[in-house]
C-alpha cells in the first residue's frame, strides 16, 4: 500500500509528534486541528506544547514543506485520529471528539483508505468509528460489513509514549495494533513501520483498546498500593521510603513510589473506562482510583495538623506540575492541594514551580509564586509536592527549624 499523504486529526501531545515523525520520513502530512491558534502556530514552524526536541522536528517538517496544518480535513491515504477522550461527570468516557473526527473525515474517504484510532478509548470505540463512517458513506464498504474485502480499513493503535520522552519513545516503543479484520491490522502495521523501530504486534481492535487501558490501570493499581502503604506507614511511625527501598531488595518485589496523588491526563482517567465497561467486575481497579484520588485530601489534612502549631504560618508548597521536571500542570494533585490549602485560609501560601513563569489564574489571587531559596527562608511549613531536580539538591540544614510534609520522599529518603 502506498501512503503518500497522511492526515492526522488532532495536533496535541500525541498527534503533533506523530505528524512530525511521518514528515521526517518524507511523507506528506496534513495536520488537522479545530484551533486556529494551533494551526497558525504550527504553520509558522513553531509548537504550542512543551515537549523536548519536538520544536526542531516540527520546524524542519514545516520548512521542508512536508507538514501543513489546517482546520478542515482534506483527502489522504491514511487518517489517524488523535483527539482527546476525556471523561464526563460520573466517570463515563466521552467519545464526542472521536465521533466528530470520524464524521468529518467520512466524506473524504475513498476505496483503499485506512483509518486508525490512536486516542485512548473504551473497548468497542473502534467499532463505533467504523459505524459512524459507514452511516455517512453508504457507497463504500466497511470491515463490519465486508470483512477482509472492505473498501475502507479501520484499526486501533493506542499511543504509549511518556510525556517528556515522546520524541524517542514514539520511534522506539513497540506498538500494539488492533484491526477490525486481519487485513486492517496489516495495513496499519505498514503505516506505522514508516517510522516505528519497535515491534508492531498485531491483534484485534478490542484487545488493543483494552491493552492500553490495562497498561495504565496496572500502573494506577501499583501506585495505589504505594500510596496506601505510605498512609499505613505513617500511622505505624515507619519511614515509608526506607520501607519501600528495603522491600524492593526482594528479587520479585518492585513497589512504586508513593506521592501526593496521581495526576496527568492518562493514568487518572483510563482505569475509569474499564470500570465503566465492567462496573461489577472491576473492583480492584475502581478501589485503586479511589485510593489515589483520596491522597491529596490526606496530604491537606497532614499539612493542617502540622501547621496548627504555628499562629500565622507561612506555608511553602514546592512543585505544582503533575510529575518531576515537566511544566505540565494538567490534572495535577499538587494544584488541588494548593487550592484546598488556600481555601482553608490557614496562613500565607508560597508556591515554588521552577518550570513556569506565571501561576494559573485560579491560584494567582491566593498564593505567591517565588524561588526555592526565598520560600525556604520565609516558610514555617515546607510541603514537598513534586520531586523536581531543583528540590533534590536543597541543603537539608535549611529545613532544620521547619515543619516538613514530604509527599515524595525527597527530604526523608536516605540520600
Ligand atoms: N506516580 C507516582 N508514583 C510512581 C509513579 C508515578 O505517584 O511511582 C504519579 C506521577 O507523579 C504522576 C502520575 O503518577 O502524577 C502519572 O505519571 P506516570 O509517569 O506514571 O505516567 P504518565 O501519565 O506521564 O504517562 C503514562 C504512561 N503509562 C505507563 O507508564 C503505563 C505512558 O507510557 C502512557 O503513554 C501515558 O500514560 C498515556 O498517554 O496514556
Amino acid at each position: 500500500m502506498a501512503f503518500d499523504t497522511i492526515s492526522i486529526i488532532g495536533l496535541g501531545y500525541i498527534g503533533l509528534p506523530t505528524a512530525a515523525a511521518f514528515a521526517g520520513r518524507k511523507k506528506r502530512v496534513i495536520g488537522v486541528d479545530v484551533s486556529q491558534h494551533v494551526v497558525d502556530t504550527i504553520n509558522r514552524g513553531e509548537i504550542h506544547i512543551v515537549e523536548p526536541e519536538l520544536d526542531l522536528l516540527v520546524k524542519a517538517a514545516v520548512t521542508q514543506g512536508m507538514l501543513r496544518a489546517t482546520r478542515e480535513p482534506e483527502a489522504a491515504d491514511a487518517f489517524l485520529i488523535a483527539v482527546p477522550t476525556p471523561f464526563t461527570e460520573g466517570n463515563r468516557p466521552d467519545l464526542s471528539y472521536v465521533e466528530s473526527a470520524s464524521r468529518a473525515i467520512a466524506p473524504l474517504l475513498k476505496k483503499g483508505d485506512l483509518v486508525v484510532l490512536e486516542s485512548t478509548s473504551p473497548v468497542g470505540a473502534t467499532e463505533k468509528v467504523a459505524q459512524w463512517m459507514a452511516e455517512a458513506r453508504p457507497d463504500l464498504t466497511f470491515p463490519q460489513q465486508s470483512g477482509d474485502n472492505s473498501d475502507i480499513r479501520v484499526a486501533h493503535c493506542p499511543e504509549r509514549v511518556l510525556p517528556g520522552k515522546v520524541v524517542h519513545e514514539l520511534v522506539e516503543n513497540d506498538r500494539v495494533i488492533g484491526g477490525l479484520t486481519r487485513r486492517c491490522a496489516e495495513a496499519a502495521r505498514e503505516l506505522y513501520q514508516i517510522f516505528v523501530q519497535g515491534e508492531c504486534v498485531l491483534t484485534d481492535a478490542r484487545t488493543a483498546e483494552m491493552c492500553k487501558l490495562t497498561e495504565n490501570s496496572f500502573r494506577d493499581v501499583n501506585i495505589a498500593f504505594a500510596n496506601e502503604l505510605s498512609v499505613i506507614a505513617e500511622k505505624l511511625d515507619i519511614n515509608v521510603w526506607e520501607l519501600v527501598r528495603l522491600a524492593n531488595r526482594h528479587p520479585r518485589v518492585k513497589i512504586l513510589q508513593p506521592g501526593p496523588g496521581v495526576g496527568g491526563h492518562c493514568i487518572a482517567v483510563d482505569p475509569w473506562f474499564i470500570v465503566d465497561s465492567a462496573p461489577e467486575e472491576a473492583r480492584l481497579i475502581r478501589t485503586a482510583r479511589i485510593v489515589n484520588d483520596d491522597k491529596p485530601r490526606y496530604v491537606v489534612d497532614r499539612v493542617r495538623r502540622v501547621a496548627s502549631r504555628f499562629k500565622e504560618p507561612v506555608i511553602a508548597c514546592l512543585g505544582l506540575a503533575f510529575k518531576a521536571d515537566i511544566d505540565d500542570l494538567r490534572e495535577s494533585p499538587s494544584i488541588d492541594i494548593v487550592e484546598e490549602l488556600a481555601s482553608l485560609n490557614m496562613g500565607r501560601l508560597l508556591v515554588v514551580e521552577p518550570n513556569i513563569d506565571t501561576l494559573p489564574t485560579k491560584l494567582a489571587e491566593h498564593v505567591e509564586l517565588c524561588g526555592t531559596s526565598e520560600a525556604l527562608t520565609r516558610a514555617d511549613v515546607v510541603v514537598l509536592l513534586v520531586d523536581h531536580r531543583e528540590f533534590r539538591s536543597v541543603d537539608l540544614r535549611k529545613l532544620q527549624e521547619k515543619a516538613v510534609v514530604d509527599t515524595r520522599g525527597v527530604f526523608h529518603a536516605p540520600r
